[in-house]
């Protein structure tokens, strides 16, 4: 049985209020909250071994080196990857899809296919299209439907042997739709093409088996993953990481440097130039071992019941249209109010203490798509209830009543 109410306090910010009401957080595609026990590890590493890692002799060095590369395995373990140097630490998941495209700039050449989908986030677009601009390699875009789902048969007459890339999320963070990715990498790697899956939006709600995908790269952000802001990771197969040149140049990314030559430190360590976010990494590691200890089949189901009671509800309203109605999708509603403007609505739901996302989502061809300025997101996290769904719904129908 899951037990909501418990896992609520483990997460301080759900008890205070906001605009004089109950906060009731709804922005997790955003950014999710912190546990305690993630609050703790950050207190603690600035607390008691704050130190540069990989550099010193002395023990506050060596403590912080421990737990960071103990996070990696974590990490590693997690995601599945064969090994734990196919882990590099990032900023975040809009890093890692930059350090691979600037890595295929030395790989691609003019007459090379890149394929994005309809439904990317534009971290997953704008680096591919500068990454055309270098290459002289071409963009094409898998289109989507109606109901905010991927044109699975369309991709495939896109593929041929000059598709080099790609690249596609796992779950649409503006309308929450599970993308077939399996499908799509099979597909992919029919033509020898490389597959990126940015899995900002599902490292959340599944735990992906890289192994079993396949898959080539697979980027992430912790603070999405009840971590903090500033890190994440990108997994790449082993093979596709030796290819690919260096990132950026500087410290801890070298074997030998001289002014003659430089030569590049072996993997991980070629692609993490500079002092890295050392207490984010190893709260990152301490955010996976919480969401595990929940349990990742448990968060699904219980969302799974928070998406379908909160689409009931919200439906019920009338000239409520809901964009993205996929059969798979993850807990995301998107919605607009006929004839308002979702930021209208947005502020009326913050002075009621809920906070939605509005707007484009930074996924702006979608909102082009169907046509509209953005939309209200509601996003849901395990450690929401159906009560404060029914404040959301109420809080609607509130804006409808004074908007109209
Ligand atoms: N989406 C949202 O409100 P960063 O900022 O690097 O941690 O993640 C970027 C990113 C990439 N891909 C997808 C699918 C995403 O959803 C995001 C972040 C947030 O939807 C903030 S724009």
């Amino acid at each position: 049985m899951f037990k909501v109410e418990n896992i609520r306090k483990d997460f301080p910010i759900l008890s205070r209020q906001v605009n004089g009401k109950p906060l009731v957080y709804f922005d997790n595609a955003a950014t999710s909250q912190t546990p305690q026990q993630v609050i703790d590890v950050i207190v603690d590493y600035y607390s008691n071994y704050n130190a540069n890692i990989h550099r010193g002799v002395h023990a506050l060095s060596q403590e912080a080196t421990d737990l960071y590369e103990q996070a990696r395995y974590k990490i590693q373990a997690h995601f599945n990857a064969k090994h734990a140097h196919e882990i590099i630490y990032t900023s975040g998941t809009t890093h890692g899809i930059n350090l691979v495209a600037n890595g295929f700039s030395a790989l691609l050449k003019k007459g090379d296919e890149i394929i994005v989908s309809a439904l990317e986030h534009h971290s997953n677009i704008v680096p591919w299209q500068m990454l055309c601009e270098r290459t002289g390699a071409s963009l094409k875009v898998i289109p989507m439907n109606q109901n905010g789902e991927l044109e699975i048969k369309l991709f495939e007459t896109l593929l041929n042997q000059n598709t080099k890339l790609v690249f596609v999320n796992h779950i649409s963070n503006a309308l929450g739709t599970i993308n077939p990715i399996e499908h799509i990498i099979k597909k992919a790697h029919e033509v020898g093409a490389a597959v990126l899956v940015d899995g900002a939006q599902s490292s959340p709600h599944i735990k992906p088996d890289v192994q079993a995908l396949d898959v080539d790269f697979y980027v992430v952000s912790a603070h999405k993953m009840c971590g903090p802001t500033g890190v994440g990771v990108l997994y790449g197969k082993e093979e596709w990481l030796n290819k690919l040149p260096p990132y950026q140049g500087g410290g801890e990314m070298i074997a030998e440097v001289t002014f003659e030559k430089t030569t590049y430190a072996a993997l991980p360590h070629k692609f993490e130039a500079g002092t890295p976010n050392i207490c984010g990494g190893i709260a990152f590691g301490t955010a996976i071992d919480y969401m595990n200890a929940v349990g990742f089949d448990a968060i699904a189901s219980y969302e799974h019941e928070l998406l379908e009671y909160a689409t009931e509800k919200l439906l019920e309203i009338e000239g409520l249209k809901i964009y993205g109605t996929s059969e798979r999708k993850t807990s995301v509603i998107s919605f607009n109010l006929e004839g308002i403007h979702p930021y209208d609505v947005g502020t009326i739901l913050d002075k009621l203490g809920v906070a939605v996302r509005t707007g484009h989502h930074c996924a702006q061809p979608i909102m082009d798509y169907f046509k509209i300025p953005g939309t209200v997101r509601a996003s849901f996290a395990f450690y929401n209830t159906k009560a404060e769904i029914d404040v959301l719904v109420e809080g609607v129908k509130k804006a409808k009543m004074m908007l109209s």
